[in-house]
């Protein structure tokens, strides 16, 4: 349907091309982008980077140096530091949670012909057993909404700790008892970090670190994992989809929606009705030749994943979306948005509507979506988008001429049934990730890595996803991936099955046994929760705890709190992490030594912030052949 042709693989220096090229058109309409204000901000505070700054009292801010060691209370660097990391997880904690809460929430309002259905029920029913509801013979509203107040319910609770741990292997889940981080209720876990940051609390590194894992664990085995689940109930667990990536998803003739933000409950809706054909209708009223959605950040991934939606670009792609001059409304939920799409919008046509009570901004149009009454909230929204068609100012219209082929949706279900088709000789293997551990075992495979994470102004954008998957692949390490990390490598072309090509031999064999791309794109950023039942059926089939299978994590362009979050948990869950960009601690060596060096003591993982690339890169190589070492194979 688009006029423009896909490409296999686009290279960064294209990419950057048509970024330089849309800059031009900024600078033409007088907007302002990150490019520049990135610039304005350097050189940052040396306190902030080194995290030992503190307001968290009006005695302050107190900033450490070789003439004042301590804070006005006496609290030394360490103790600075490691607060403000708590407060970092704990803000990421909450936001992913909170997201999980709001799916969980509309699960609960889910009725039969209503905006929102179970898609599917299997899954919800296998949610069920798991927590002991009734199903035999019961209506599937009356299983949903029972099961969605448990769900509520572990925000909250007063007693006990998360459910879904109980999905880890039992060496796991004892690893956590004994290190005392298994996460009580959500909502708790939050709150008792903001608790123990206050003044005249905690200062001591381990206590602080220790509950920072604990919060992070709240957020990937409490909220995240809600997100995910319900919204597979809701939505649809995903299965490989074949979809298009990068900026030429644009459509010079259509209306183009971008849906950009988190909760797939909006641009489900939107995704609906700009399928509607009476909007359809319209918009040929309009003088288009229909409606184009295209997604920007986690966004992207659940609508690409369920729907075969294009991903338009990633994190720091959302002005680019808006200078194409082709950009009717962008729409967004939570998390992640610029507020700097407010004042570039009004330099075009483009309407920014923002609908979520928890992410207002200045200079957009607020169309306040609410669940309740979804449907008809998507529907204006839609309409909106459809009748700014005819201000499009022709003259500012530039769509890069990029576009990739992708294939994305491998949820944790999507894997074991790719496995399935290779061992149907062996009914007794089905459903289970033995084929893979086998790979693992003969060396076909040396291991996995999960690439996740955002993009930072501070490195050159995608660079570090693409250059790093691409050395992984090539020494035969499968990659999985979410987030922006996930549409780095799908506006790549990385996500094609083309790209076995760059795959050294034993993956490539892999990679046309299964049928699949050596990179599996597994979702959004609460999605990491998939990756963590992934490990832990992998070590569950292979009978091994998380942190002796060859998988490692790695977040290279990250900047969310809800990264440092998911590091967290990931390193709690026994996968050693690397990032590429300090989490503000270097102020602090005794939380550096914590993090980087003695958790793996609690834990079995533990971080590494490696800012060369080529380094990290040959560090992964290096951690994944140890654990292979020490497994002997
Ligand atoms: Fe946001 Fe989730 Fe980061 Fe991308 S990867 S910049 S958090 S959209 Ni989650
Ligand atoms: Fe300063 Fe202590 Fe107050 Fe922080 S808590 S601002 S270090 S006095």
């Amino acid at each position: 349907m688009s006029d423009m042709n896909t490409s296999t693989f686009i290279t960064l220096e294209e990419m950057e091309a048509a970024t330089d090229a849309l800059l031009e058109t900024a600078k033409k309409v007088g907007a302002d982008t990150w490019q520049q204000r990135a610039k304005n901000q350097t050189p940052h505070c040396k306190f902030g980077e080194e995290g030992i700054c503190c307001r968290i009292c009006t005695m302050g801010p107190c900033r450490i140096t070789p003439k004042a060691p301590r804070g006005i209370c006496g609290c030394d660097r360490d103790g600075i530091v490691a607060r403000n990391y708590l407060r970092f997880t704990a803000g990421g904690a909450a936001t992913h949670s909170d997201h999980g809460r709001n799916i969980t929430h509309v699960l609960y309002l889910s009725k039969e012909g209503g905006d929102y259905q179970v898609k599917d029920p299997e899954k919800l029913i296998r949610i069920a057993k798991e927590w002991d509801v009734e199903t035999e013979g019961r209506d599937i509203y009356d299983i949903a909404h029972e099961v969605a107040e448990i769900g509520l319910m572990e925000y909250g609770k007063p007693f006990g700790t998360q459910r879904f741990l109980k999905r880890a292997p039992e060496v796991r889940q004892k690893v956590w008892h004994d290190a005392g981080i298994e996460p009580r209720a959500i909502d708790r876990e939050v709150s008792q970090s903001m608790h123990m940051t206050h003044m005249g609390c905690s200062s001591l590194p381990e206590a602080l670190v220790r509950q920072s894992l604990r919060a992070g664990m709240s957020d990937g085995w409490g909220g995240s994992m809600m997100g995910t689940e319900m919204s597979d109930v809701l939505f649809g667990t995903p299965k490989p989809v074949d979809t298009n990536a990068n900026l030429g998803v644009m459509e010079k003739d259509m209306v183009n929606i971008i849906v950009h933000g988190h909760d797939p409950s909006l641009s489900e809706m939107v995704v609906f009705y700009s399928q509607d054909p009476e909007m359809v209708a319209l918009a040929k009223e309009m003088g288009a030749k229909g409606i184009n959605v295209a997604g920007v950040c986690c966004t992207a991934n659940e609508v690409a994943m369920r729907h075969g939606i294009p991903m338009a670009g990633n994190f720091l792609q959302q002005e680019n979306v808006v200078l194409t001059g082709a950009c009717e409304a962008i729409v967004v939920d939570v998390q992640c948005i610029f507020p700097a799409l407010g004042p570039l919008s009004k330099c075009f046509h483009t309407k920014f509507i923002t609908t979520s009570p928890i992410a207002q901004m200045p200079d957009s149009d607020y169309l306040e979506f609410n669940e309740a009454t979804a449907g008809a909230n998507a529907r204006k929204i839609v309409e909106t988008a459809v009748r700014n068609f005819k201000n499009r100012k022709p003259e500012l219209v530039n769509i890069p001429n990029l576009k990739t082929n992708a294939t994305v949706g491998y949820s944790v279900e999507a894997i074991k049934k790719c496995l399935d088709g290779v061992t149907n000789s062996h009914v007794d293997e089905v459903g289970t990730t033995k084929p893979l551990i086998d790979c693992i075992k003969s060396g076909v495979l040396r291991g996995a890595v999960a690439l996740v994470g955002c993009n930072n102004p501070r490195v050159r954008h995608d660079y570090s996803h693409i250059e790093l998957m691409k050395k992984m692949i090539a020494n035969d390490i499968i990659c999985i991936v979410s987030g922006c990390s996930a549409q780095a490598a799908a506006k790549a072309g990385l996500l094609s099955k083309e790209a076995k090509n760059l795959c050294g031999e034993g993956l490539k064999r892999v990679c046309e046994l299964v049928d699949i791309p050596p990179i599996l794109h597994m979702g959004s950023c609460v999605d990491i929760s998939r990756m963590m039942i992934l490990a832990s059926d992998i070590a569950k089939d292979w009978n091994v705890d998380i942190c002796d299978v060859p998988v490692i994590g790695c977040a290279p362009e990250y900047m969310s709190e809800k990264a440092v979050s998911i590091g967290n948990y990931v390193v709690a869950t026994g996968i050693d992490t690397f990032l590429g960009i300090d989490p503000y601690t270097k102020g602090g060596p005794q939380v550096v030594k914590l993090l980087q060096g003695d958790i793996k003591d609690w834990v079995g993982a533990n971080f590494t912030v490696e800012l060369d690339m080529e380094k990290m890169g040959d560090m992964m190589i290096e951690r994944i052949e140890e654990k292979r070492k020490a497994l002997n194979i």
